[in-house]
């Protein structure tokens, strides 16, 4: 007898991944629960799990090739007794269960929250009537989802109905009846680059296949960039006493198994940011012109990885203490690094922070991540000579950049944002004072 192993749903909104590693051969026996393969999206790679034991007669995934959810990865033949259609495998459960909630508990908007939706992950795929579903590549979905759109119900202009970019948006316009001129009403196109001279007439080159990381990273920096009015805030926190206390308790944490970084601080301390200042914890909705408050705090950090970067997500900060943030800050970096970050925990993010100053630079001018309104970007903290009372004095310096979304956030608010920031990371006992 023989049996189908199909791609199971690796993830809310996953519906297409690319096979970078087979890890078994035709003859070779699987048990359940063996992973079979290495996949990866733009945000993630793992390994996925065979819902089924037997011997591989037939291996239809092709390393380097898209697959579908639902296409047979592999023929086994066995006993029969395991299910055809895998669950989520272990190493990638469906997004938590526990997210719904507290996403119910946000007000409910009277129009549609796409940007809410976005950060919850949404139960199921957009389906048109019946259960087919829309064809329609993740980031038209995603600016459908954003501009507060329902994917089923525009008309798709591409091959066999593909639904487009331009598609959504004109049925955006419609939708919204908008007067305005037409030049104002399409998103601003990409400027097109001034036709450059063939680079093979200079010397050799060599042309490499985007990863799906670096494409995905293009296609979402690119839609972020071109849609928010970013502005970017800039002060400095005076880091001296926190450096001390990291060298007095380092080891503490160390044993606990993370590592005491400025990383870990911030993100602790952002949960009381974005309590303060909610505006910085929201998403917009265009359409509906509302802003929607998320009620929980996950800060997405950036990593750097050999892929490009990756941004798993620390879920419920306010929740979790420093030493606790420094221990899945460090395992899940490590997992980002070693290609075996989980799916779900690359989603939900409700703001996003980038250190640099690991790897140097005095400032920089980070990209939102959208439905967020706004990203921290830390740069490398350095002892510089600061006037004091009369006195330069050397104080240890940490530059911090805060881009915000300029419809939601007004320039003042950011400088106090960042100015909280910095104070608090000053005198951290002031947050005694609010709680
Ligand atoms: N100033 C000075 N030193 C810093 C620093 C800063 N802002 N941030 C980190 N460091 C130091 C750390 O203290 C550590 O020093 P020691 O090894 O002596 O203790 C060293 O740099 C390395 O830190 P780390 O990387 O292990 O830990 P982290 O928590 O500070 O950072 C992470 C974790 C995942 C954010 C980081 O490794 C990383 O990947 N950063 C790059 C993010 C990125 O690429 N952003 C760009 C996005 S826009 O394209």
């Amino acid at each position: 007898m023989t049996v189908e192993f199909k791609l199971p749903a690796l993830a809310e909104n996953v519906d297409k991944v690319t096979v970078t590693k087979l890890l078994v051969g035709i003859g070779d026996a699987v048990r359940k629960d063996q992973p079979v393969m290495e996949i990866e999206t733009d945000k993630a790679s793992t390994e996925v799990p065979s819902a089924v034991a037997g011997t591989v007669t037939e291996i239809r995934a092709r390393e380097g090739q898209p697959m579908r959810v639902g296409e047979v990865v592999m023929v086994l033949s066995g006993n029969g007794t395991q299910q055809a259609e895998a669950p989520v495998p272990a190493a990638a459960p469906a997004p938590a269960q526990a997210e719904a909630p507290k996403a119910q508990a946000a007000p409910a908007p009277s129009a549609p929250a796409p940007a809410l939706r976005a950060a919850a992950p949404q139960p199921a795929p957009v389906m048109q009537s019946g259960t087919t579903p829309v064809p329609a590549s993740p980031s038209v979905r995603r600016l459908a989802r954003e501009i507060g759109i329902d994917v089923s119900q525009v008309a798709g202009s591409g091959p066999g109905g593909r639904v487009t970019i331009e598609d959504v948006k004109s049925y955006s316009r419609q939708a919204r009846g908008d007067a305005r001129p037409a030049a104002r009403q399409s998103a601003p196109a990409a400027p097109s680059a001034p036709a450059a001279p063939e680079a093979t007439s200079f010397g050799e080159i060599e042309r490499v296949p985007m990863n799906s990381v670096r494409r995905r990273t293009s296609e979402n920096l690119t839609h972020a960039w071109t849609t928010i009015p970013h502005v970017t805030q800039f002060d400095k926190a005076d880091i001296t006493d926190v450096e001390k206390f990291r060298q007095q308790y380092g080891k503490r944490v160390e044993a606990a198994g993370g590592k005491l970084t400025v990383t870990a601080l911030l993100v602790k301390l952002l949960a009381g940011a974005l309590k303060k200042f909610p505006q910085f914890n929201s998403s917009v909705d265009v359409l509906a012109q509302e802003i929607t408050y998320k009620k929980y705090y996950n800060i997405g950090v950036a990593v750097d990885t050999d892929r490009g970067l990756i941004v798993p997500v620390v879920r419920n900060v306010d929740t979790k203490s420093v030493t606790e943030i420094a221990i899945e800050l460090q395992e899940m970096a490590a997992r980002a690094r070693e290609k075996k970050n989980r799916l779900e925990e690359m989603q939900g993010a409700t703001f996003t922070i980038s250190n640099l100053g690991g790897v140097g630079g005095t400032s920089f001018t980070p990209i939102i991540n959208p439905p967020e309104v706004a990203i921290l970007g830390v740069s490398r903290g350095r002892v510089e000579p600061v006037y004091i009372d009369g006195a330069f004095q050397p104080r240890t310096m940490l530059p911090l950049s805060l881009s915000y979304d300029h419809r939601v956030i007004d320039g003042a608010d950011a400088a106090r944002f960042v100015r909280w920031l910095c104070d608090t990371l000053e005198q951290p006992l002031s947050l005694l004072l609010d709680n």
